[in-house]
């Protein structure tokens, strides 16, 4: 017998622990890695982190409660949670070049959460916050919030539209966000599909944002935050990107001079799990005159901070600063590129005709099906994507007409251009397979056997790129 390396050992040993109390949770871990280990996954926001990163999550460091910062906590004995916190932050400022970070968001609606109370709270007095820094967001009352907008004053949000690519936390009114902010969006340039900075320019000159947002949760292109910025400060307002999506790409030196938000940004926020490749969670990196603010993090917006997870971050965060990350992101984008290029030389019509990130957005109208319809089809196929709403989407944002597609997880993996191709192969089978049941847009009609022929085809092109190779369950 083989002797076992000491990551099978860590987590057969875990599973054993868990077991002995309820063997159902254990089953559905150890199911989880099989289950992912065969599966396509394409979700542009997933990925797979590194053992060391899950293993430094499992542990006592999940007792300690911390509120506060490193140095100023509300509790005794939160000696180790602080170094475990400025590590962490130490990192994350390296990695990204960045003045300051603060690494508690415990999620990145948290971290967007925690950079717009900063904003705020850095344009009014002081003295009229005080009345407010003790309580849970979550917990104001209406005629709280009025009052709080009004002393607010300028409280309007200029951030991109839902279907352009933006996201929910940036001012939608299903967000707390949308409650604290008066929204407009930017779209793209229906030509084009990309941002049209001239039509952004002049809507910030005429609803006067106090923040402009930059940052995208389904936008396949690079966007130039040197030119937001010069909007932002050309109408006085604070300019904020959330890059959770490619914070990898921005670690890796992809994204870089006017395509990297660090610079150019008053606040950058990001989660930690998608691009970047660790624990699920979030972080905020900003200019040092909104450091005070944003350190009120907790308790003003976010729960104790979780000191296990930011361990993990740390972590995730070192792993990063190596060589081979700034590879493994290209490679990001070389798969991204060699995918669509796929795709549109099978005739699939995409959302700006290409990519510069990590991800694709598919146009499956073409196809006389919706993007519910698709995703579906394709989960059948053993090809995990999600739908999205797409510009000018005509089935709206449940429904969509959009399939998002993204390569940082099996780029972890290993895969190349080469498997990208035959995967756009067989998207394309799939998609073009699929009919929609009639008068639905969510019922839907695929051969099976067919959706079983794909299926097989996905696990043999992951045949040789196993997923967590150094982990052996047994
Ligand atoms: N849920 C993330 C995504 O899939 O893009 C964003 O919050």
């Amino acid at each position: 017998m083989p002797e076992l390396n000491a990551e099978s050992i860590a987590f057969r040993s875990a599973l054993d622990v868990v077991r002995s109390v309820e063997p159902r949770i254990a089953d559905a871990i150890a199911q989880e890695l099989t289950d992912q280990r065969e599966s396509l996954k394409l979700i542009a926001s997933e990925n797979y982190a590194s053992p060391a990163v899950l293993l430094a999550m499992g542990n006592w460091l999940s007792d300690k409660y911390a509120e506060g910062t490193v140095g100023r906590r509300f509790y005794a004995g939160c000696q180790n949670v602080d170094i475990v916190e400025s590590v962490a932050a130490e990192h994350a400022k390296a990695l990204f070049g960045a003045p300051y970070a603060y690494v508690q968001p415990h999620s990145g609606i948290d971290a967007n959460l925690v950079a717009y109370w900063a904003i705020l709270a850095d344009r009014v007095e002081v003295p009229y916050l005080k009345k407010f820094e003790k309580r849970q967001i979550n917990d104001l009352t209406d005629a709280e919030w009025a009052e709080l907008r009004q002393a607010f004053g300028n409280q309007r949000l200029l951030g991109m539209s839902l279907d352009a690519g933006g996201h929910l936390t940036h001012g939608f009114r299903p967000n707390i966000s949308g409650k604290m902010f008066d929204q407009r969006s930017y779209g793209v340039d229906p030509a084009t599909g990309q941002i049209d900075y001239a039509a952004l320019r002049e809507s910030a000159k005429e609803f006067k944002p106090a923040v402009i947002v930059g940052g995208y949760s389904a936008y396949p292109r690079k966007v130039n935050f040197a030119k937001m910025r010069e909007i932002a400060d050309e109408v006085g307002a604070t300019f904020m990107v959330d890059m959770a999506h490619f914070a990898g790409l921005v670690a890796g030196g992809v994204f870089t001079g006017d395509y990297n938000p660090i610079p150019h940004a008053h606040i950058v926020t990001t989660t930690t799990h998608k691009s970047l490749r660790g624990p699920r969670g979030g972080a905020v990196l900003c200019q040092p005159e909104l450091a005070p603010q944003v350190d009120r993090g907790c308790p003003m917006v976010l729960g104790g901070p979780l000191p296990h997870v930011m361990a993990a971050k740390a972590i995730a965060f070192a792993e990063a600063r190596r060589p081979e990350f700034a590879t493994y992101a290209q490679q990001i984008v070389a798969n991204s590129q060699a995918l669509a290029e796929g795709l549109l030389k099978r005739g699939v019509q995409l959302v700006s005709g290409g990519t510069d990130n990590h991800l694709v957005l598919l146009d499956v109208h073409p196809f006389g099906i919706t993007g519910r319809q698709a995703e579906q089809a394709l989960l059948d196929s053993g090809i995990v994507t999600n739908r999205n709403a797409i510009p000018n989407d005509p089935n709206g944002a449940w429904y969509t007409s959009g399939i998002r597609v993204g390569t940082p997880a099996l780029t972890s993996r290993g895969l190349g251009v080469a498997e990208m191709d035959q995967i756009a192969d067989l998207i394309h089978t799939v998609l073009g397979a699929t009919t929609p049941a009639e008068g639905s847009k969510a019922k839907f009609n695929l051969d099976p056997s067919l959706a079983d022929r794909i299926s097989k085809q996905a696990t043999e092109l992951l045949a040789p790129f196993p997923l967590y190779p150094s982990v052996d369950l047994g």
